[in-house]
């Protein structure tokens, strides 16, 4: 058996890391054979909450969990952490503006990302989920100067397979006849979900639907899914984002299968002329514990407009926290 990782999960007591962390423990991220120790992070409230979370995992007997924290003090929940999955923010609250959700959130995650700098493996990889997910990965990377800006992600994996169920079910195919979906851009409504990327069997899946309903229904469903989900079921999307989770950081880790791409938000390195040191969504392949962003795929101007236009609202939450990113 390999020596234990340590994995620390912010949000602990909330309801996507309830699927979450049940599913790490069970070894459906690092694999069958990675022991791991929960290092599980919440607000001094949740505490209680999250103990009890703790006795759940103690009462599941997963031979793969070598040990659990439960604390309010990110020192401690990012002490020689492995992996980082920061789930837990603020929620836009009665009355809060745009701006107001952005600046809680940096106090959030400027402090976390200074604990990951002081006290994380050098390795660590992270993976933000806790929205708006895009800003607060570049807020937690600016404040961890220490730490390779590529090793902070965003989350884009529930729209990718979102983007991939739809696709799937409006062709009459399987999930696994589909490959190469690209999302771009951010965890948002203005995400660019790009069909000319995929391929279904092979074969370019944009020539398997009509335009209308690739423009007027595949786009839109995508980048509103997470709202109709909200209307249906009450309460906001959490096993598929748990599931999303799980699947960025096992492909990040483990690797993406041979001739086929995920969507991750990862550090721009000004590929797709999307500027440079933004957290943006590109196709991007995993190897040996790295990920690459792929290069060399066509951009019409179709896709070139939407792939702007996300960069530019990434821009603008950029510069609503200005203030708050060390130089
Ligand atoms: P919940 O409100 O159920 O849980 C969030 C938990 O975070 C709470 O228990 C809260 O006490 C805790 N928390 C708040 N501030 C904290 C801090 N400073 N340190 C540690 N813990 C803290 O929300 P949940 O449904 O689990 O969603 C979590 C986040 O994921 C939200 O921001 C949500 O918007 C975001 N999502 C992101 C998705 C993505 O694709 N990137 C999709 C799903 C989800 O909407």
């Amino acid at each position: 058996m390999k020596a234990p990782v340590r994995v620390a999960v912010t949000g602990a007591a909330g309801q996507i890391s309830y699927s979450l962390l049940f599913r790490i423990a069970a070894g459906d991220m690092l694999g069958k054979d990675q022991p791991v120790i929960l290092q599980m992070l919440e607000i001094t409230p949740a505490l209680g909450a999250l103990q009890g979370v703790a006795m759940e995992l103690d009462d599941c007997a997963f031979p793969l969990l070598a040990g659990m924290i439960t604390t309010d003090d990110p020192n401690v929940a990012f002490k020689d952490a492995d992996y980082a999955l920061l789930v837990g923010a603020r929620p836009r609250g009665p009355g809060m503006e745009r701006k107001d959700l952005l600046e809680a959130n940096a106090a959030i995650f400027s402090v976390q990302g200074k604990a990951i700098n002081d006290h994380a493996s050098r390795d660590i990889k992270v993976l933000v989920v806790g929205n708006p997910a895009n800003t607060n990965a570049l807020i937690a990377q600016r404040n961890a100067p220490d730490i390779d800006p590529r090793q902070f992600t965003a989350m884009m994996r529930l729209d990718h397979n979102r983007a991939m169920t739809q696709v799937a079910q409006k062709t009459g195919t399987s999930i696994n006849d589909v490959t190469q979906m690209t999302i771009w851009g951010n965890h948002s409504s203005t995400q660019y979900p790009d069909l000319h990327t995929a391929l279904i069997n092979g074969e370019p899946a944009i020539s398997k639907v009509d335009g209308t309903w690739y423009e007027e229904t595949f786009i839109p469903e995508v980048q509103q899914r997470g709202a109709a989900i909200i209307k249906a079921r009450g309460a906001s999307s959490a096993a598929s984002a748990a599931n999303a989770a799980i699947f960025h950081i096992r492909d990040w880790a483990l690797g993406t299968p041979e001739g086929d791409w995920v969507s991750m938000g990862v550090y721009s390195d000004g590929s797709y002329g999307i500027e440079e040191g933004l957290i943006y969504s590109f196709p991007c392949v995993c190897k040996d514990g790295d990920w690459q962003i792929v290069q060399g795929l066509e951009i019409n101007e179709f896709s070139s407009s939407r792939m702007k236009a996300t960069e530019n609202e990434l821009k603008e939450e950029r510069n609503a926290v200005k203030s708050l990113l060390p130089a």
